[in-house]
């Protein structure tokens, strides 16, 4: 961190007048200059982008007195800037970025930018897998608790965009690696870290660089905070025992010693000074040994908030899940489809898999994000029964996983459904867990689960119900 990165902790209130460049012009982008516009910044918005490229129009931010530099960064523009606001798609590698660090400028991620204006107390959520999930399960419980509390964050809902809801009592945000890269005094009252599995590796130098960022989330706790992690990640077991933050734990696994939540037989308890019972684990609405994790995750929340376990437990037994993650379509003569469309990397496609017993049909590929798909081997060969691969990753997946399970190439979502489909038979289950990006033939990982409900639908009116 620069001095002047640490001096933006007091300055936070002296946006006015002051020379503020946002780069990337998207969802995080457009809300922070919105925020910053409330606070009278000079606002420059800079993105590669030409306009005519950009999601929505900047003619509104425009009239009310932003700057806008698209098609392009100018390093000028950069070093003109007093501070730097990052969306978190913009690697910290770019080089009118890295000149403006060494010349001292101030580059603080949008989250960062929006911790200095929230009222409510902040629940910080990360891990490679399943923040979403949880970060809405924990503004479900909150708010079944009888507290104000809005879900932001990584999940699409940029904080700055948030800052100004009125009465606020917790911010239950999703957190990337990116968007903590360039936290500087952003501290939540409780972090969650849920697991750490590779990810991104097209963006971080090294698995290290990637733990690093994420583990950034526990940086500016104290003694008043909480940490909430998982006991059975082995990649958490050295955060853990290093961490001198007062740490609430989960495990599936084993019982804990300290504060936590954990399973006796297939009661979910929870230990905290007073210890009691929360739910029976086959009463939890959402399925699968990582949405138990979740729940978990969601339940500690709730208990260091003081919600009612009875009043936690309700909520475990009525959330349904998210659109994308594990979601069940239909069921065509006998074959049962599900949409895990989000699980983008290898760790979810993992548990994705052990979610069913046996008789995939998996479909697989996309735009690589540097997964290692030799980890699914041994997993593929016991449970799937026919992989089919879409996508740029196509020959990476192929030679990856050859000799596990009769694998299929296929040109589009509809080829994929088709063939899937006329290879099943009753039992089956057709899984859309892609373990990579969407961008080489979707806009995005939910158009990519629409369009692969589309075609199941439009099978199940083919062919009639299950
Ligand atoms: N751009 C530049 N210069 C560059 C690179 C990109 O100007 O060098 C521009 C692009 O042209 C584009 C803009 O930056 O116009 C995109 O910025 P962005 O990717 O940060 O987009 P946002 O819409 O602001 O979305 C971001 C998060 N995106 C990423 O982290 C890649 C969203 O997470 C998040 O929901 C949103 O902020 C609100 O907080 C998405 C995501 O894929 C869902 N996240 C990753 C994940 O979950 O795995 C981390
Ligand atoms: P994230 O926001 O971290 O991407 P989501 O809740 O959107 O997490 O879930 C993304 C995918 O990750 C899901 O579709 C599922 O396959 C998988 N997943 C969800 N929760 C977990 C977990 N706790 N551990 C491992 N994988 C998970």
């Amino acid at each position: 961190m620069s001095p002047k990165q640490r001096r933006f902790k007091i300055e936070a209130s002296g946006l006015k007048g002051k020379k503020v460049l946002v780069v990337g012009a998207a969802r995080s982008g457009e809300a922070a200059a919105e925020l910053l516009l409330k606070h009278a910044a000079r606002v420059t918005l800079t993105d590669t982008k030409p306009e005519a490229e950009l999601e929505s129009s900047l003619s509104p931010l425009r009239k009310e007195g932003v700057e806008v530099e698209n098609g392009g960064h100018r390093l000028e523009t950069f070093l003109n800037s007093e501070l730097i606001i990052l969306s978190p798609g913009i690697p910290l590698t770019i080089e009118p970025l890295q000149e403006a660090m060494r010349r001292g400028i101030p580059v603080i991620s949008e989250v960062e930018l929006a911790y200095h204006f929230l009222k409510g107390k902040v629940i910080g959520v990360t891990g490679s897998n399943g923040k979403s999930t949880t970060a809405t399960l924990i503004g479900y419980v909150l708010n079944r608790g009888g507290f104000r509390a809005v879900v932001a964050g990584n999940i699409g809902n940029p904080l700055c965009g948030v800052v100004n809801n009125k009465g606020v009592d917790y911010y239950a945000v999703e957190l990337s690696s990116f968007q903590l890269e360039t936290i500087v005094a952003f501290r939540p009252y409780i972090s969650i870290l849920l697991n750490i599995t590779p990810d991104h590796l097209d963006r971080y130098p090294s698995f290290q660089d990637y733990i690093r960022a994420k583990e950034r989330i526990f940086e500016n706790q104290t003694d008043h905070d909480y940490a909430i992690l998982n006991a059975d990640d082995p990649l958490s077991q050295p955060l853990i025992k290093r961490l001198s933050l007062k740490t609430f734990l989960f495990s599936r696994q084993k019982k804990l010693e300290g504060r936590g939540i954990f399973l006796k037989g297939d009661l979910m308890i929870y230990q905290n000074g007073e210890d009691g019972e929360i739910i029976k684990t086959d009463e939890i609405g959402i399925r699968g040994s990582h949405n138990l994790e979740n729940a978990m995750a969601a339940a500690a929340v709730g208990i260091l908030c003081g919600v009612e376990p009875r009043i936690i437990a309700d909520s475990l037994r009525s959330f349904r899940g998210l659109e994308h993650r594990l979601e069940y379509v239909t069921t065509v003569k006998g074959v049962a489809f599900y949409n895990d469309s989000k699980a983008t990397n290898i760790g979810a496609v993992y548990k994705s898999l052990e979610s069913f017993p046996g008789s995939i049909i998996l479909l697989l590929g996309g735009r690589d994000k540097g997964g290692d798909f030799t980890r699914l081997r041994e997993l593929v060969r016991e449970r799937v029964k026919l992989i089919l691969v879409i996508g740029e990753a196509r020959d990476k997946i192929t030679a990856s996983l050859r000799g596990t399970a009769p694998l299929l190439p296929c040109r589009d979502m509809r080829e994929a459904v088709e063939t899937g489909f006329s290879r099943g038979e009753a039992g089956d289950v057709f899984l859309l867990a892609p373990g990579c990006t969407s961008f080489d033939m979707f806009a995005d990982f939910e158009e990519r689960g629409r369009i692969f409900k589309q075609e199941v639908n439009r099978l199940q009116q083919r062919e009639g119900n299950a």
